[in-house]
């Protein structure tokens, strides 16, 4: 009678515990409704990175502060949705708390599945780019590397100025790595997603100079690269003035060199153009940031629009108005 008893008392002991780090592992969710863009109200969000896994359309941002005078950020968040409608945020999925290496600048992320692991790729300090893993879409993510990818001290020749806005291919198995400001690099990345395999390369675009319209008109930030019908779609933002905006330059190579072709979308109106374009049930979206909401370039606000392809496979441009 005695063991039984202390049997039945060691299993509510086991389910009060099991309880406890349910609570503990499952984060709490905030749903909301998108009735037009900027469709992010509640927080401001920029640098959206959208992703496909399964079933769901995933946008990891970056996060600009309620009383932001700079790019201060300090965590990365991401939002999920099975309609477009219909949205879920999973809250910060990383922070620099969590990265004993960076202190500052949590800037624009990506976010790449691959053998069933979730890899996140991260900005920091406008010097560094690291990579946590988390066996989920909404994370948490963990530095398991315990330092940069890609840190440019003493090789600023090699990785360039500024190593920001990482962005993540996988092509016939061979992951690929764009990132930089001003100045553009890649870099193949080994299997496991955490080790670059090989030299970081300079990424030609050619035409670039035919890039009249703008007040950029040339390389600025922001890169996003994707696949369609055996074409490779290099999205990026084209500099800071009031004309500057995403244009994109196609390649049949990853690695280009890529041809100058045009504007993805009107100028937004803040300074900073940074976007993706992923398809998601057989149709094709924009996303992108402005400062509709703030009136303040460092609290930005995402947006997403449908994106259609002309019979030459060019996008047609996006107008705001
Ligand atoms: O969000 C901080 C920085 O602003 C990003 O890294 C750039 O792409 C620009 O959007």
């Amino acid at each position: 009678m005695k063991l039984l008893k202390i049997k039945k008392n060691s299993y509510l002991l086991l389910g009060l515990i099991f309880l406890i780090s349910c609570q503990k592992t499952q984060k709490e969710t905030f749903k909301f409704t998108k009735t037009e863009n900027p469709f992010i109200k509640h927080m401001y969000t920029a640098d959206p990175s959208a992703r496909v896994f399964k079933d769901k359309l995933y946008v990891y941002t970056s996060h600009d502060e309620d009383t932001a005078t700079y790019f201060n950020m300090i965590d990365w968040h991401v939002f999920s949705t099975e309609n477009m409608v219909d949205w879920e945020d999973h809250g910060a999925v990383l922070t620099l708390d969590d990265i004993k290496w960076a202190k500052k600048w949590a800037w624009a992320p990506d976010a790449i599945s691959r053998n069933g692991k979730y890899y996140f790729y991260y900005p920091v300090e406008r010097s560094k780019i690291g990579v946590a893993i988390s066996d989920s879409p909404t994370g948490p993510f963990t530095d398991k590397l315990g330092k940069p990818l890609i840190d440019n001290t003493n090789q600023i020749e090699k990785i360039g100025p500024e190593p920001i806005d990482p962005a993540l291919l996988i092509h016939n198995n061979q992951a690929y790595m764009y990132f930089g400001c001003r100045e553009l690099r890649v870099v193949k990345l080994k299997e496991n997603m955490m080790e670059i395999d090989g030299d970081v390369m300079k990424l030609e675009i050619k035409g670039i100079e035919n890039d009249k319209q703008n007040d950029g008109g040339f390389y600025g930030e922001g890169p996003w690269i994707f696949e369609r019908e055996g074409k490779f779609y290099f999205m990026y933002s084209n500099g800071w003035g009031k004309k500057s905006t995403l244009v994109y330059a196609m390649s049949d190579n990853p690695l280009g060199p890529f041809e100058f072709i045009g504007e993805v979308v009107d100028p937004v109106n803040s300074p900073t153009s940074h976007g993706s374009i992923t398809k998601f049930k057989n149709e094709w979206y924009l996303f992108y940031h402005n400062k509709t909401l703030s009136n303040n370039k460092y609290r930005r606000s995402v947006c997403f629009d449908k994106i259609t392809f002309d019979s030459n496979g060019k996008i047609n441009k996006l107008k705001l108005n």
